[in-house]
């Protein structure tokens, strides 16, 4: 046990070192202790006194808040956390609106042993980015359109942003990284906390004026690629755009790289209108992995064959999972998009449209990890309805924990390439 302890401080320190050209420590957190469990209090002349992470004022993981939208507000970082509090483009169970504060109350607990993840070797709040919580984007609950403006507004303002280190060298050639970005600008990376799925669309449409048309990977126990006729019957054209459309919608506006199967969902497991909805998907340009693929993938369907042996171990279970979505993506700019609902409701209960047999937190968190090195431009955890959940912040928990895989992948993965 001892040993094991020693080796995992040893591993953050060289990751500390490897990572020290991005600046030094007192980028993160700002005016805080690196991490909670170092509070003191009274302080003295080295530590800052702060708050433990079960007192004072909640941000995600604890980070430094900025306040990051307004006028003059220019403060540099290198990924945000911003809320996005809208749930009026929800079909069944409302409360959305409440899963920025949701998702930071379950995240409180993120740092309290320091923040480093084992499985992917890396410290993402000690890794020499600069990262922030930037509140929430003021959204109004009164008029979706105006809200939808408002997201888009705020999240372009962060996107287009400088950020706060420079991309780098390439780790293994040494060569300087030039942006992957369509408008050849190196970019910060922005998480933001919904919010419906409905925030999607004004995101993606930030994201388009940065990157182009982008690769998604999407984990959602529903397609979202509905046509308005189907997801709610349009009644007007606002009623159009809601959590069950702003896919296809984002489909018909060119934001969503299309016609080359380059877009995946994941834990894709909802009852249809009828199999024409799959055709729509196919439609939106995106590949399909249903829930259940997990216990299915890689494996022959013939009786007693059920564990074909010719198989690597790498195309079965999360294994072949990840396989799947990495042939789609391939090392395109690609943006993450995760509704809390690819959970079974057994571990993540709060949401507006559950689906009983989905993955557990766990899987997900491993198929997470598997993205380690794509060049995920920014992400987003969305449909948290804090109302729903349990005493034990079951919900937050697995959405804040979620998220720490995210902006660990991050931390790894410069959005740089060398330039041929
Ligand atoms: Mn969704």
């Amino acid at each position: 046990m001892k040993l094991t302890i020693s080796l995992t401080l040893l591993i953050g320190v060289a990751a500390t070192f490897a990572h020290e050209g991005h600046g030094d420590e007192s980028q993160m957190p700002l005016d805080y202790v690196r991490f909670p469990y170092q509070a003191q209090y009274p302080g003295d002349d080295t530590v800052v006194t702060a708050d433990s992470i079960f007192s004072g004022i909640t941000t995600f993981a604890k980070l430094p808040w900025v306040q990051c939208l307004g006028k003059n507000k220019v403060e540099a970082f290198d990924i945000a956390f911003i809320g996005a509090p809208f749930d009026t483009g929800t079909s069944y169970r409302p409360g959305a609106r409440f899963g920025p504060a949701g998702i930071r109350a379950g995240s409180r607990r993120l740092t309290l042993y320091g923040g480093y993840n084992v499985p992917l070797e890396v410290n993402p709040f000690f890794s020499g980015l600069k990262i922030v919580d930037c509140g929430d984007i003021p959204v109004t609950p009164y008029d979706n359109h105006h809200a939808i403006q408002q997201i888009e507004n705020g999240h372009r303002e962060l996107l287009h942003r400088g950020p706060f280190s420079p991309l780098g060298n390439d780790s293994i050639t040494g060569e300087p990284l030039v942006p992957i970005s369509k408008d050849g600008k190196h970019h910060p990376r922005v998480i933001t906390l919904g919010g419906d799925h409905t925030i999607v669309l004004p995101i993606l449409r930030s994201i388009y004026t940065a990157y182009g048309a982008i690769s998604v990977i999407h984990f959602d126990s529903h397609l979202d690629t509905w046509k308005p006729k189907v997801f709610g019957g349009a009644p007007s054209s606002q009623a159009a755009i809601n959590h069950g459309t702003y896919f296809y919608w984002a489909s018909q506006e060119g934001l969503i790289k299309n016609g080359s199967s380059i877009a995946s969902h994941g834990a894709i497991r909802t009852t249809l209108s009828g199999p024409t909805d799959y055709e729509n998907d196919d439609n939106s340009g995106f590949q399909r992995i249903e829930a259940r693929e997990i216990d299915t993938i890689g494996q022959c369907s013939l009786p007693g064959l059920m564990y074909a042996h010719s198989l690597g171990s790498d195309q079965v279970g999360t294994d072949g999972i990840i396989k799947k979505i990495r042939e789609v993506v391939g090392d395109k700019p690609v943006y993450l998009s995760i509704d809390i609902d690819s959970i079974d409701p057994a571990f993540a209960p709060a949401t507006g449209t559950p689906e009983t047999g989905g993955w557990s937190t766990r899987e997900l968190r491993t198929i997470l990890r598997g993205l380690d090195g794509l060049h995920i431009v920014s992400a987003d955890l969305v449909e948290v309805a804090p109302a729903y959940d349990t005493n034990a912040e079951l919900t937050t928990m697995a959405a804040a924990d979620v998220l720490f895989e995210v902006l660990s992948v991050m931390a790894k993965t410069p959005l740089g390439k060398v330039k041929n």
